[in-house]
């Protein structure tokens, strides 16, 4: 399109909008000053077309949090690998030249977020993308996505396991794997947490999860968050920041399903974004999370469907005001 043809198609936008009676209020607001611009996310992860994770929940959830979110797309999948089969377009060779034209276009992100990528070329190429775009105040949020349940996905090595701690796990500001990843990350042994896990008492549990978020903050990260922790009818988060280690027990909901990890990972971000406390983030996350669970139970929806966040997305939505600040 001309450049003309888009200043006339702006102009028309522009007084469609203004006639909206609705919208009187943010234009008045937007007239004054009032409203921010969203802070902005860069978000390196796949594209799977089926199974609610990676980017078809990732992305909706921080736009419902008010903020503004920038793919970087890894690969781009039929649906995710917890199905029998895929189809999978590697984008791996794209990346480059497509953070390329980020750079020529000078773009500013107030967060990253690092999430499925399952090539060591891949986590090369975020490593890169973070050294390049992330300044003073950018919070960078790694999400090892590579296991579960004690076993890595299909299609990852232990070799890429190295690799992403050596070079991601490094510059993040936050790191939010769950337990199996922790473990992974750390050589820590996972059957011995999970029997620690189901003895009444928490003590040797607490001092193997302090023992594991040591030796990540070692690594570099300021906050770690460890998720998913199953304790009989309770989940237990392990959250620490540099005041110190705290333990967050929630309750159950029902089973571990595709895609709730992404979904933490984006409410967490989001919220820290937002000027959220880590501690407020990570209830905020998991009761998000839990309710999701619950829903996908309630409805009958297979694991691998992921969770049922859709509808109770007007939560999230409802905690952002317009000027960008969280509510609660
Ligand atoms: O939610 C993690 C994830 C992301 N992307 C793909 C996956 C998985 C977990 O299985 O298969 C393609």
């Amino acid at each position: 399109m001309e450049t003309s043809a888009i200043s006339l198609r702006y102009s028309a936008d522009m007084r469609n909008f203004k006639k909206m009676k609705t919208k009187a209020s943010i234009i008045k607001s937007m007239s004054s000053g009032k409203v921010e611009a969203p802070k902005k996310v860069a978000v390196i992860n796949d594209l799977s077309g089926y199974g609610r994770c990676s980017l078809a929940v990732v992305l909706p959830i921080i736009s419902a949090l008010g903020l503004q979110a920038c793919p970087v797309p890894t690969a781009i999948l039929s649906n995710h690998t917890g199905f029998p089969s895929e189809y999978k377009y590697d984008f791996t060779d794209h990346m480059e030249p497509y953070i390329q034209a980020w750079e020529q276009l000078k773009l500013n992100f107030d967060g990253i977020m690092a999430g499925y990528m399952n090539y060591d070329e891949q986590v090369k190429i975020a490593s890169n993308f973070i050294t390049k775009f992330k300044k003073d105040n950018t919070i960078v949020l790694v999400d090892p996505a590579m296991a579960d349940h004690g076993r890595l996905y299909r299609g990852f090595t232990e070799d890429y396991v190295g690799y992403v701690k050596d070079r991601l796990v490094r510059q993040a500001t936050v790191i939010k794997p769950n337990i199996t990843e922790a473990c992974m990350l750390t050589g820590f042994d996972y059957g011995e947490i999970v029997s620690a896990a189901r003895e009444h008492t928490m003590r040797r549990l607490k001092s193997h999860l302090m023992y594991i978020v040591d030796d990540l903050r070692k690594l570099g990260p300021v906050d770690v968050v460890i998720t998913g922790l199953d304790r009989g009818d309770r989940i237990l988060n392990t959250l620490a920041d540099k005041d110190g280690v705290k333990f967050i027990s929630v309750r159950k909901t029902g089973q571990n399903r595709s895609g709730t990890g992404d979904i933490f990972s984006s409410v967490l971000l989001s919220s820290l974004m937002l000027n959220m406390s880590l501690e407020h983030a990570v209830r905020k996350a998991a009761d998000f999370v839990g309710s999701a669970i619950a829903l996908s139970e309630a409805a009958g929806m297979p694991v691998a469907e992921g969770v049922m966040f859709e509808r109770i997305m007007s939560r999230l939505s409802a905690t952002a005001d317009q000027s960008g600040n969280i509510k609660n």
